[in-house]
């Protein structure tokens, strides 16, 4: 092939697969969902007093479609399992606050949290503090039923176990193979394309 062909063929095998891979709406893989920053308490911290409010803060602004916090949810559980708080969340920016008024015997404690990311799914996990109050610090027994402010916000937090971390990477494993997927797929046609175009080239 002389040297302007080859250039040409370029050209044409590099065209066809911009255009092939708009056709198919090649991206990359989605921007992935808010991530814990911080938190009050922090994780596997000792607490000695209550802290106005509780707080996660996540990475970037979460999505209170309408002002609604329903999927959101904030529970504090003792080690028998009681729920502490009334679970109405203060959503702002990126973070979630809760008010517990107070906590009850002294021990580890679980904070079971969720949030719900920009693009609209929730994200949760859980994680455990130790209450060793001071004196004059405010006792509950707390409650059996998941706090869920009146009905206003999301219940049940779903619990953090072995196979939900599987389950997420999974997911990622699949989107990465279907993105690489649809590379080779687009890379496939430019290849034909070109050499189509070619053929007819030669025919003429
Ligand atoms: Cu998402």
């Amino acid at each position: 092939m002389a040297r302007s062909a080859v250039s040409k063929a370029l050209f044409i095998a590099l065209s066809a697969l911009v255009v092939a891979g708009s056709v198919l709406g090649i991206s990359a893989p989605a921007q992935a969902h808010n991530y814990l920053v911080s938190s009050t308490p922090t994780a596997g911290s000792t607490l000695t007093a209550l802290p106005p409010q509780f707080e996660i803060t996540s990475n970037g602004p979460l999505l209170t479609l309408g002002g609604s916090t329903g999927g959101f949810a904030f529970e504090v559980r003792d080690q028998v399992g009681n729920y502490y708080g009334d679970g109405c969340v203060t959503v702002e920016g990126p973070s979630m606050t809760v008010v517990v008024a107070a906590l009850g015997a002294p021990g580890r404690y679980t904070v079971l949290w969720q949030v719900v990311s920009a693009d609209g799914h929730a994200v949760s996990d859980a994680y455990t503090f130790t209450w060793a109050p001071a004196n004059g610090q405010p006792v509950s027994e707390g409650s059996t039923a998941v706090p869920n402010c009146h009905g206003t916000a999301g219940g049940e937090v779903p619990k953090p176990n072995a196979t939900a971390p599987a389950a997420a990477s999974q997911k990622v494993g699949l989107s990465n193979v279907l993105w690489i997927g649809g590379t080779v797929l687009a890379l496939g046609l430019a290849i034909a394309i070109t050499l189509f175009v070619l053929g007819r080239r030669q025919h003429d």
